[in-house]
């Protein structure tokens, strides 16, 4: 009997570790914080592409940046510490500093797949960093400036503002003072009066509490928020051509869910009505002013920084 439980136990062992054997894993991480909105729209995600891949490719999320740090993962994924990572180009600036253009896009995602845009991207993160560009999860949602204090003009004298490189031109040409911070750190930031306010895109400002210091938003929001699921270009050139085709299919599964954003960002803008969050606006012609200005310092920024790739980009990504 003992011998013939331990013959059954050792069958039944021997199929899961053939099949596991042509099954492989990828580990991700998550750049955002693990109670983000990002985290959970990406967790829904993982789930079904792990149903859908049983036996030929699975994703381990290990975590956010308490595993690795915000600015931080580029690299991580550059030189395959770990295979994948969800994050935005203002956070892997340290490897090429033209992934930050990527929020200056006037075009869809399905666009830039289209007219080349997405093409180069990946010759380009591939070349400078190693990296393989999947899909963009995130679009249709602009940044806005948050604050704990009025203004009457786009005009930041005097005030300390949180940024990552997205904001940096931009603010700075209004005047601010700026302090770079990662989002985990923006709570207490407000929370000590460190800053008077922050960048931050027109959803998610609940995730982590900051509406609790958040007194006004200044409209119009400004460029296209980006975040994308990127690769270490070796972990990606290695997996079989059905694992690889599979990968592609879902990350443009993911990348078709992004209509989602422009329902969620209607939510959170009512969410902070509610909250008591107040609107700062400027009449017509400052609005405009304020929006060219910030294309304008925006693209420059890109351009004198990677003037090899700036340019293109700029073509490729602006309507
Ligand atoms: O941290 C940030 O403000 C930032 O750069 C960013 C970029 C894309 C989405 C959300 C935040």
């Amino acid at each position: 009997m003992r011998r013939l439980a331990r013959l059954v136990a050792a069958a039944t062992l021997a199929v899961p570790l053939a099949a596991a054997a042509q099954e492989t894993t990828l580990r991700l991480v998550s750049a955002f914080p693990e109670n983000s909105n990002y985290v959970q729209h990406l967790e829904g995600w993982i789930k079904q592409f792990n149903a859908a891949g049983k036996g030929l490719l699975q994703i381990n999320f290990i975590g956010g940046p308490k595993a690795i740090p915000t600015f931080e993962v580029g690299k991580a994924v550059s030189t395959g510490v770990v295979d994948l990572a969800m994050t935005t180009g203002a956070f892997y600036t340290n490897l090429m500093p033209e992934s930050d253009a990527l929020k200056l896009a006037q075009v869809s995602a399905a666009e830039q797949r289209r007219n080349g845009a997405y093409e180069y991207i990946n010759q380009v993160w591939n070349k400078k960093a190693n990296l393989a560009y999947l899909a963009r999860m995130v679009e249709y949602t602009p940044f806005h400036l948050y604050l704990t204090k009025r203004i009457d003009k786009p005009d930041l004298t005097g005030l300390k503002i949180r940024i990552t490189p997205v904001y940096r031109d931009f603010f700075q040409a209004m005047n601010a003072s700026v302090v770079t911070t990662p989002p985990g750190e923006v709570y207490t930031a407000l929370e000590r009066g460190v800053v008077d306010g922050y960048g931050w895109p027109i959803h998610g400002i609940f995730d982590l509490n900051w509406n609790e210091k958040t007194k006004f938003r200044v409209d119009p929001g400004f460029y296209n928020a980006e975040v994308s699921i990127i690769m270490n270009l070796d972990a990606y050139k290695k997996l079989s051509a059905r694992a690889r085709e599979f990968l592609d299919q879902q990350a443009l599964a993911l990348e078709a869910m992004n209509d989602h954003w422009k329902r969620y960002n209607e939510e959170e803008t009512q969410r902070q009505a509610q909250a008591g969050i107040q609107i700062i606006s400027f009449d017509a012609a400052v609005s405009k002013q304020y929006l060219e200005r910030a294309y304008e310092v925006g693209w420059a920024g890109i351009i004198k920084a990677a003037p090899d790739t700036g340019p293109q980009l700029r073509k490729l990504l602006s309507k």
